[in-house]
């Protein structure tokens, strides 16, 4: 909640909008809803299936110009 508000503030600032933010670590579950409400695209907490973190992110960028 110290990081990510300053992060959106300056993508916004620059004129990005075209970048999947997604968060990870140990992150308190009472900040989720909160960070989703900012901009955050997905919230990776420890114990996630490093494929669930690579099937969200590949569907994410589906479409965009630099794909992956
Ligand atoms: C994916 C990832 C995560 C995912 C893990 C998903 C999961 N299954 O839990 C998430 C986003 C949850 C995560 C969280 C954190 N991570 Co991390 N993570 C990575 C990353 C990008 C890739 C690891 C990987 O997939 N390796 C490949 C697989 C095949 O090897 P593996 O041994 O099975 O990998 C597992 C462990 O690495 C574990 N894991 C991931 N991070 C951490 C951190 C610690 C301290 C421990 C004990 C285990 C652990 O999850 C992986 C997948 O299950 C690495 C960077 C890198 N390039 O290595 C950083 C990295 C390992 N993470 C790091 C850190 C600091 C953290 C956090 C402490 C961040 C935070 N402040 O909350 C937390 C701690 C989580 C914990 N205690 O388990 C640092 C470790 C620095 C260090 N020297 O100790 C790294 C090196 C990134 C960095 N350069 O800063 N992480």
């Amino acid at each position: 909640m110290t990081l990510v508000p300053k992060i959106v503030e300056l993508l916004e600032a620059q004129g990005v909008d075209d970048v999947l933010l997604t968060v990870g670590g140990t992150i308190p579950t009472r900040d989720i809803e909160e960070l989703k409400q900012l901009g955050v695209a997905g919230v990776f907490t420890p114990g996630t299936p490093t494929d669930e973190i690579v099937e969200f992110i590949r569907d994410g960028v589906k479409g965009r110009s630099r794909e992956i």
